[in-house]
């Protein structure tokens, strides 16, 4: 639990945190929006992203929340 961390350690986490948001979501062109809240009575962050896929067919990107946000994306996010 963050609430027994220092404030370094808590940045730190954060910081992995977005890496690993970043680059699991099709990096930085895709982000929106990470902000750290610690008004609340957890520290956490909320991290906005452009659910964005590789279109074969089209042989383009495209936004798709259906096709990134899948089962199988949430059961292997931890
Ligand atoms: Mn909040």
């Amino acid at each position: 639990n963050l609430k027994g961390a220092s404030e370094q350690e808590q940045r730190q986490f954060f910081e992995k945190t977005y890496e690993f948001l970043t680059d699991r979501y099709g990096g930085e062109k895709n982000v929106l929006s990470a902000n750290v809240h610690n008004d609340e009575t957890t520290p956490h962050m909320h991290f906005a992203f452009m659910p964005v896929v590789w279109d074969e067919k089209k042989q383009r990107e495209k936004v798709s929340a259906k096709e990134v946000l899948t089962r199988k994306d949430l059961r292997t996010f931890h």
